[in-house]
């Protein structure tokens, strides 16, 4: 066995006993694209699918992450394992980040059950959810019970990282009124559980009659979408967010809808990852392969219409 052979399989060993330093380690792999790092998901993915995966979504500023922090402390004073990654964020997860916050995430750094970790969403390599998705499977398999994922925004059309998430939080405080209108026009699929963050604002009330509107005019049967109101920064209802993710939970895999979901997820997926491939490929031959080049001079010429040129390329890779 070679050097590096002997690396993978020491650190793939010390990833699946919880080590932090191995599960940074790898994650920096597959945020660098290195093949090891790919390596290593194929090695330890047959562990993975244990954790709870949570995704966290919505308006900049709402209090992702500030809810994410309460929510860690209380897994942890549950006994639970805890991983966070957070995707393109504008206020990072840095010791001191929410430094003057009474929910302090520097706390966590030190504590060896929990691993915080941010990505950026637009890396010089592309392949965002490839990375991010990666770095979650890893999380997953260093034993997490819990894997918060938080990312900002509302609807994009890119395939998403909170499309792998079991139960999906959408944040709001009040004044979110874009984010009810996206729900409302179906730009955002429904999410699993809605927080009304920042409810000391005295709109709270106003918004979650909108929020009820909406969801009134969504399916009535199977599971119901809960407002729960939430002041993260002081740790306000927490308690009762931690259990309706649970509940929901719970609810998945009695009606066997968690296996479904990750089927679904895990389909596009692999569909994502096959069309990301195939387009670099199709990508080189345009670039390199005089025969594409000639097939688009005669697009060029008018003598091949794009379609069929389109048909023919595609013949030439599958
Ligand atoms: N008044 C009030 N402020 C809050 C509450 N929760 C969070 N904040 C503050 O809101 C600001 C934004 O909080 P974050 O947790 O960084 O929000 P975020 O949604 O993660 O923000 P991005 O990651 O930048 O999208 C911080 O200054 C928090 O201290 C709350 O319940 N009430
Ligand atoms: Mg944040």
């Amino acid at each position: 066995m070679n050097a590096s052979g002997r690396t993978a399989a020491d650190l793939a060993e010390s990833l699946l006993a919880g080590d932090k330093r191995a599960l940074a380690r790898a994650i920096s792999l597959v945020e660098n694209d290195d093949p090891e790092g790919w390596a290593l998901v194929r090695e330890v993915y047959p562990k993975t699918g244990r954790a709870a995966i949570v995704g966290f979504t919505g308006p900049p500023g709402v209090g992702k992450s500030t809810l994410i922090g309460a929510l860690v402390k209380h897994a942890r004073e549950h006994d639970r394992d805890v991983a966070v990654l957070s995707i393109d964020p504008s206020s990072p997860f840095t010791q001191g980040a929410l430094h003057g916050d009474r929910i302090r995430l520097a706390d966590h750094f030190l504590d060896p059950g929990v691993f915080i970790r941010s990505m950026a969403s637009r890396g010089s390599l592309g392949g965002l959810s490839e990375a991010t998705l990666q770095a979650a499977l890893l999380m997953d398999a260093s034993g997490k019970d819990d894997v918060f994922l938080e990312t900002v925004g509302v609807g994009q059309a890119e395939v998403d990282i909170i499309d792998h998430a079991d139960t999906v939080v959408l944040v709001l405080m009040p004044g979110s009124g874009d984010s009810i209108q996206a729900l409302k026009a179906g730009v955002m699929e429904i999410p699993d559980v809605i927080v009304v963050n920042k409810s000391d604002h005295p709109l709270t009330d106003t918004m979650i009659r909108e929020i009820r509107g909406v969801l009134s005019l969504g399916p009535q049967e199977g599971w119901r979408v809960p407002i729960i109101r939430t002041e993260a920064s002081r740790a306000e209802g927490i308690e009762e967010l931690a259990e309706k993710i649970a509940e929901h939970r719970a609810h998945i895999e009695k009606e066997g809808t968690l296996v479904e979901r990750r089927r679904r997820n895990l389909m596009n997926e692999v569909l994502a990852l096959a069309a990301a491939r195939l387009r670099r490929r199709l990508e080189e031959s345009v670039q390199e392969d005089e025969e594409v080049q000639r097939l688009l001079d005669e697009v060029v010429a008018r003598r091949l219409d794009p379609a069929s040129a389109a048909a023919r390329l595609l013949e030439r890779e599958l």
